[in-house]
């Protein structure tokens, strides 16, 4: 058993007060949108190593770091994508959905079509290991992709790249795609790059809860 060893701290400060510096993350983070028209215009590889960074560092159980992000470039491999994404999107919306959740959907007007899984210069795929490479355990690897794939959102968002959470269910066909090991589970795909110049976004259906009805306060 490993003996812990402690060293000092030395938080990161903002040169702001507290309620300056929430507030600015706030207003740069709110202002995200789920982007589904992307311009093809490239984003490159050194910026997406520095949003993985940041996603990579995120807090995770017992550090196991459960995560893997293959950023995917390829058109081939877009397209391979987009193809057995769109088939399992044409099983939801003809098949699988219910109608009260169609109904939660319209306003978003989504349908099977997923053109940006072309267009888009990258995707993301973020996949849980259910086992560490070497074999060991992993510990709330739900809840570590979860906390990750939130930091890759806002890490994309400060740098003023555009994303998508799209969850294509299900999503096995992500790891065989890209021939993935065993010990690794496609948990969310995210197309990223710039906003087409004629984008649109929903413009009902898309309003956050009052914080009153989100935060408690005793
Ligand atoms: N996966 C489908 C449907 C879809 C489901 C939810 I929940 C959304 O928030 C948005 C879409 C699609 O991507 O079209």
């Amino acid at each position: 058993m490993e003996e812990p060893v402690f060293v000092p701290h030395h938080p990161w400060r903002p040169d702001v007060p507290p309620e300056v510096s929430a507030k600015k993350f706030y207003d740069t983070l709110s202002q995200r949108r789920s982007i589904r028209h992307f311009s093809d215009a490239p984003v490159s590889l050194e910026t997406m190593e520095w949003v993985i960074r940041s996603a990579a560092s995120a807090p995770s159980g017992a550090n196991k770091q459960p995560w893997r992000f293959v950023c995917v470039q390829s058109p081939a491999l877009k397209k391979k994508i987009r193809l057995a994404a769109e088939e399992e999107e044409r099983r939801f919306y003809e098949e699988r959905a219910t109608d009260a959740w169609k109904e939660d959907l319209a306003p978003l007007g989504t349908d099977k079509v997923k053109e940006y899984l072309d267009t888009a210069p990258w995707l993301v795929v973020v996949f849980k290991l259910t086992k560490d490479d070497d074999g060991g355990g992993v510990y709330y690897a739900e809840e570590s992709v979860g906390i990750a794939t939130g930091m890759l959102l806002a890490a994309a968002q400060m740098t003023g790249l555009a994303t998508l959470t799209h969850t294509p269910s299900p999503m096995k066909f992500l790891g065989e795609v890209l021939e993935r090991p065993e010990n690794e589970r496609a948990w969310m795909l995210i197309p990223m790059g710039w906003p087409a110049k004629d984008c649109e976004v929903p413009a009902h259906g898309v309003e956050k809860k009052p914080l009153e009805q989100v935060m408690v306060v005793h």
